[in-house]
């Protein structure tokens, strides 16, 4: 009796342990991530609003169809309104693993990794279509590529837009109505120069502080696109916006190489391949509401000029030397293929 209660006891054990096995290295990598097998969870952090910033509803397409194409094995839950951190802080959790996506403006990238700051330079680009195809094509994915020495793999670039000028104190129609405005600029040491060579006294800070700034009047002024001076409310503390598209911001979809490297092959095509489509759909939303957002705010009292090409010509004479400046650390090769592409 006890020999056979033995016999049954080990095969048991047995049993349990193929079974057990079996769980632990079924099929593809990066499985089981959060219990469920074969299930995988995306934590994606935002800086701006998910609803009505046109960044957010990127990522709401991009929640939506890798849900749907994956049948609900991966599910991607956001987290906006910099609930999560800024910019920079949220590159540092991807690089922890503590958080999977985010975001980031191209600009606070630049930190990370210089080959960035070639979109900060100032009218570097004069329309959408000219960036989307810079972006898009080799040089877009070779500046892209260089985030992996980072532990960041890099998507795609959804579109923030070009950028225009608010201030408290006066309509800005000539360069030297900038003279001596306190105007915030994103953490970037080309954006900083750009605003000191026009004469303005620029201060660098992370957009979560930037309404605040405004509100208690230790700013003067902010630059970000119609979208953004919007959904931020920075409206509701400027009386002036001047259209001046003096910057081209993209967004730089992102996922940690630590959780990129876990998933499978099959997973990372689906993942890039809808990561490209919500691009697509994200940039058509941000230049149908550029153009929205700055009529309800004209509606809702704010003076809005267009910067005079004069002005424009003034401001490009005096970036030169910014772009002389730059130009070793962006990489003189890498800034020469993408101006001769803009020729
Ligand atoms: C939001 C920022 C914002 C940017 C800025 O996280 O900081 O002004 O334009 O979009 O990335």
């Amino acid at each position: 009796m006890k020999k056979i209660v033995c016999i049954l006891m080990g095969a048991f054990m047995l049993v349990t342990t193929v079974l057990l096995a079996g769980c632990g290295s079924g099929g593809d990598k990066g499985t089981a991530q959060n219990g469920d097998a074969g299930k995988v969870t995306l934590k994606v952090g935002f800086g701006s609003s998910i609803d009505n910033s046109s960044g957010g509803q990127g990522l709401k397409k991009f929640k939506e169809l890798v849900e749907k194409d994956s049948n609900g094995k991966i599910s991607v839950e956001l987290y906006g309104d910099g609930q999560i951190g800024n910019d920079k802080s949220m590159m540092e959790a991807l690089q922890m693993g503590t958080l999977d996506i985010t975001l980031p403006s191209s600009a606070p990238v630049a930190e990370f990794t210089k080959a960035f700051l070639v979109y900060d330079l100032p009218f570097l680009f004069t329309t959408p279509e000219q960036a989307d195809r810079i972006l898009d094509g080799e040089s877009g994915k070779e500046v892209l590529k260089t985030l992996e020495k980072v532990n960041i793999v890099g998507l795609c670039y959804f579109e923030n837009g070009f950028r225009n000028i608010t201030n408290s104190k006066r309509p800005i129609n000539s360069v030297e109505d900038l003279n001596g405005l306190k105007i915030r600029t994103m953490q970037n040491p080309i954006h900083l120069a750009s605003f000191k060579a026009w004469g303005a006294n620029p201060l660098p800070m992370p957009f979560n502080e930037v309404f605040t700034a405004l509100e208690q009047k230790t700013l003067d002024g902010q630059e970000n696109p119609n979208t953004l001076i919007y959904d931020a409310g920075f409206y509701e503390a400027q009386k002036y916006i001047t259209i001046s598209h003096h910057f081209y911001t993209p967004y730089v979809l992102m996922i940690s190489k630590s959780k990129w490297d876990s998933l499978s092959s099959d997973d990372q095509k689906l993942i890039q391949k809808d990561a490209d489509e919500a691009k697509k759909f994200q940039r058509e939303t941000n230049r149908k509401l550029d153009t929205e957002y700055l009529n309800k705010m004209k509606d809702k009292g704010i003076q809005v000029n267009e910067l005079s090409i004069e002005a424009i010509a003034q401001m490009k004479e005096m970036s030169k030397a910014v772009y002389d400046k730059f130009a070793p650390e962006i990489g003189q090769e890498r800034l020469n293929k993408i101006l001769d592409q803009l020729k």
